[in-house]
C-alpha cells in the first residue's frame, strides 16, 4: 500500500478505541510502600535499614547531579548525545540496591548510568563514552556489566544467554537487564522472555515504563492491560511496581533476584515511572507532552518523596541534605575533570574495535576519512 493510501486518522481511532487499564498516574494494582509524601502506607514495613535508604538517596542525588551536568556539558559541545534518568532515579537505584556486584550481572539499556556506576564502572569512564572515546566503551575487568546498548531490546537475548550460562556453570549469580516500554515491542523482547521461561534462566527483566518511547505514548505502545501482564504468556511472574517509590522498587527487585538465585526462574518487573526530562539531549518533548501532564507528574518526583521518608525517620535534615548534594556535585566534577584529562578522541578512532580484522569497506571508509580518496589512492 502506498503511504498516501494509509488513512492515519482511521488508524489513530482504531488504536485509541482499545480499552486499557493503566494510562499513567497511580496504578492501584502496583506495589507501593510510600505515599506521595514519603510516609509508609498503613501496614507497610520498610524493607531496608535507615542507613541503606540514606545510601540509596545519595545514589539518586548522584544520578540527578550527573544528569544536570551532562546536559550542560552537551550544550557546551563537551559530550555527545545523552539520555538522562531524571525522574527515574528510584526505579534505577531501587534495583541496584537489590544486587550483589560481586556475583550479579547488569545488562543495561542506556538510561541506567547510575546503576552501572553503583556496580563498579567508574563515572569518569562512562563520561569518556559520552565524549566519544573508545576507552569509555570498555568495562573494566571484574566488573559484572555489559556495555551500554543503544539498539532497542538487543540486550535482552544476551542477558538470557548470560543467565543460562551462569546456571549451566552452577554459579549463583543473577542477571538483571533493563529495557523501556518502547523496547518491549521489539521481537527480541518476546524471544528473550520466551526462552528465559523455557530454560528457567536466572534473569530479571526490569521494564521501565516511563510513559513514552520518545514521542510514542504508552497508550499507543500496547493493547495489553499492562506491560507486566505480558509475562503470563511466557509463564513468568509479572510484577507491577510504583517506580517512583525506592522502597517498593527495592522490595520487588529483591524478591525477584532472590527467587532467580534460588532456582525459581525469571521475573518481569514493570516499574511505573515517568521521564521528567527530554528523551535525550536531541529531543524536544514540548512537541508531544502536554504541559499540564508534565506539571502533574513533577509532583510525583521520587526525590522529594524519599526525602520526606528520610526526614520523617529522623535521618535527614536540611544541613545533611546540603552536605550530600555538595558531595555528589564534587564527585561529578572530579569525574568530568578525569575524563577531560584524556586526549580528545580522533574521528578515525570510530573505526577501531569494530572488527578484529576490518573488511575492505571499513578500510575504504577509513582511508576516505584520512583524505586519501575512497580507494585509498587519490
Ligand atoms: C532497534 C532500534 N530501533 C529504533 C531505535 C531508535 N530509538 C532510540 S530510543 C527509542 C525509544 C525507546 O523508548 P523506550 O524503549 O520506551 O525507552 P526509553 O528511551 O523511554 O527509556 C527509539 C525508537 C533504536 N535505538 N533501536
Amino acid at each position: 500500500m502506498d503511504e498516501e493510501e494509509v488513512d492515519q486518522p482511521m488508524i489513530e481511532a482504531a488504536m485509541t478505541s482499545v480499552p486499557r487499564a493503566f494510562e499513567g498516574g497511580a496504578d492501584p494494582d502496583a506495589l507501593r510502600l510510600l505515599d506521595a509524601n514519603g510516609a509508609l502506607l498503613d501496614g507497610a514495613a520498610a524493607p531496608l535499614s535507615g542507613d541503606a535508604v540514606l545510601e540509596g538517596y545519595r545514589w539518586m542525588l548522584l544520578s540527578r547531579a550527573l544528569d544536570e551536568r551532562a546536559v550542560s556539558l552537551q550544550r557546551q559541545g563537551r559530550i555527545g548525545t545523552y539520555s538522562a534518568a531524571y525522574g527515574q532515579e528510584a526505579s534505577v537505584v531501587g534495583v541496584s540496591l537489590a544486587l550483589d556486584p560481586a556475583r550479579d550481572w547488569i545488562v543495561p539499556q542506556y538510561r541506567e548510568t547510575v546503576a552501572m556506576v553503583h556496580h563498579g564502572m567508574p563515572l569518569s569512564t562512562l563520561l569518556l563514552y559520552y565524549i566519544g572515546n573508545p576507552v569509555g566503551g570498555r568495562v573494566p575487568d571484574g566488573v559484572l556489566l555489559a556495555p551500554v546498548q543503544i539498539s532497542l531490546a538487543a540486550q535482552l537475548p544476551q542477558a538470557v544467554g548470560l543467565a543460562l550460562g551462569l546456571k549451566m556453570q552452577g554459579r549463583d549469580g543473577v542477571v538483571v537487564t533493563f529495557c523501556g516500554d518502547g523496547a518491549s515491542s521489539e521481537g527480541d523482547f518476546h524471544e528473550a522472555l520466551n526462552l528465559a521461561g523455557v530454560v528457567q534462566a536466572p534473569v530479571v527483566f526490569v521494564l521501565q515504563n516511563n510513559g513514552y518511547a520518545i514521542s510514542t505514548p504508552r497508550s499507543k505502545q500496547t493493547a495489553a492491560v499492562s506491560f507486566a501482564a505480558r509475562a503470563q504468556g511466557y509463564g513468568l511472574p509479572g510484577v507491577r511496581v510504583d517506580g517512583n517509590d525506592l522502597l517498593a522498587v527495592y522490595a520487588s527487585a529483591h524478591e525477584a533476584v532472590e527467587r532467580a538465585r534460588a532456582g525459581g526462574g525469571p521475573t518481569l518487573i514493570e516499574s511505573q515511572t515517568y521521564r521528567l526530562f527530554p528523551h535525550s539531549t536531541a529531543d524536544d518533548p514540548t512537541r508531544y507532552v502536554p504541559s499540564e501532564e508534565l506539571e502533574a507528574r513533577r509532583r510525583d518526583d521520587p526525590l522529594p518523596r524519599l526525602r520526606g521518608y528520610l526526614a520523617g525517620a529522623g535521618l535527614l535534615d536540611e544541613a545533611r541534605d546540603e552536605q550530600l548534594r555538595a558531595a555528589v556535585a564534587e564527585e561529578v566534577t572530579a569525574a568530568v575533570a578525569a575524563a577531560e584529562a584524556y586526549p580528545r578522541p580522533t574521528a578515525s578512532q570510530m573505526f577501531d574495535h569494530v572488527y578484529a580484522r576490518p573488511g575492505s569497506r571499513i578500510e575504504r571508509q577509513r582511508a576516505e576519512l584520512a583524505g586519501q580518496g575512497p580507494e585509498g589512492g587519490a
